[in-house]
């Protein structure tokens, strides 16, 4: 299958995160492409290509209008405000505060338009934002187009990112972009399978109301683990939407043999659903030596991941998640597009 992939994500670096009570560097590495880039090649996946430029009008149909415009400013306000380093939020509005009135400068700014302080910005951000989002177009163009299946090498990733807040090192939700253009294209529905190691909330949130995009989601216990405010098994969608969400929640611990499990019930109830085609957020965060995950699943389950997914038979776009074990980062997220490969 094609790549798409964009070097333009290489600005995004030296980002921080707060991180169990320390600013600490960031998890989410340039490194991380550049290894799933090398291991795609090693193995002869297919070409790799460079996205086009898209508008943000598709965008715009899952993010609000006014947290699209916010994200390219965001540098240019911190510096403007002589602050250099990392842009950071350390306040937002919870239950019982204001959460309509978006304040005038970029401390209030940045906590208004996030849920948490994983999604910081350097001055090369925005850039790698937008690129990851062609990345996921033109990828999903490839497939619109005939391709069987394509891997958009998207980074930053998007899962955790909602109508109109970042967090989790997401910004623009890559697969909920791609799912929206592919019903303009003229689907009837799109199923969206998240299997990175935590829930992906703001994919969720976007098409929660939504019957025209199932969502499928397998992760870590929201009891015990990172985004931990949503992603239980009683939330199935509302109003239209009701039935259309899906969430598979699990222990820390689990492996492969459970979480599989867990993944033959979701590929039977998504092919219930007929949709005409499918968007795989894959996060390989599941693997048992990631730095910031608990479940334990080792480098060989990953092919058996992407076995499953093509046994699905329909047309499918592969949307980078999470994943942060660098070194075996490239041998597991390429694992899944081999195995689907078959
Ligand atoms: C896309 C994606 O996978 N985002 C994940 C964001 C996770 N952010 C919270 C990380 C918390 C790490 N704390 C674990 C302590 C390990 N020393
Ligand atoms: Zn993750």
């Amino acid at each position: 299958m094609k790549t798409v992939y964009s070097p333009r994500h290489k600005g995004h670096r030296n980002q921080v995160e707060l991180n169990s009570g320390a600013i600490v560097p960031g998890f989410e590495l340039p490194e991380r492409a550049e290894i799933i880039r090398r291991r795609v090649e090693a193995v002869g996946l297919g070409e790799i290509t460079a996205p086009e430029e898209w508008d943000l009008e598709t965008a715009a149909k899952v993010h609000r209008r006014d947290y699209l415009d916010f994200l390219p400013t965001v540098w240019q306000r911190w510096t403007a405000e002589g602050r250099s380093g990392s842009a950071l939020p350390f306040t937002w509005p919870t239950r019982g505060l204001r959460g309509d009135v978006p304040p005038e400068t970029i401390d209030g700014l940045l906590g208004f338009y996030s849920f948490d302080a994983g999604a910081s910005f350097v001055e090369g951000s925005w850039d790698a934002i937008k690129s990851s989002h062609d990345v996921a177009l033109s990828a999903a163009q490839l497939v619109k187009n005939g391709e069987r299946a394509a891997f958009a090498l998207c980074r930053p990733p998007g899962h955790h990112a909602g109508s109109g807040f970042a967090g989790g090192y997401c910004y623009i939700n890559n697969a909920a972009v791609a799912a929206q253009w592919f019903l303009d294209q003229g689907a009837a529905r799109v199923a969206i399978l998240d299997v990175d190691y935590h829930h992906g909330n703001g994919t969720q949130e976007i098409f929660y109301e939504r019957a025209d995009v199932a969502v499928f989601n397998l992760h870590a216990d929201p009891l015990q683990e990172y985004p931990f405010y949503l992603g239980h098994a009683d939330e199935r969608g509302t109003g239209q939407g009701e039935g259309f969400n899906t969430n598979y929640p699990m222990r820390w611990g689990t492996d492969f043999a459970r979480w599989d499990e867990a993944h033959a019930d979701a590929c039977a109830k998504l092919k219930q659903y007929a949709p005409d085609v499918v968007v795989v957020s894959l996060g390989v965060d599941t693997f048992e030596r990631d730095p910031i995950s608990q479940f334990k699943l080792v480098s060989d389950d990953y092919p058996r991941i992407g076995r499953r997914i093509e046994a699905l038979q329909l047309p499918t776009l592969f949307v980078m998640e999470g994943g942060y074990a660098v070194e075996e980062i490239g041998i597991n997220a390429v694992g899944v597009l081999t195995g689907f490969e078959g």
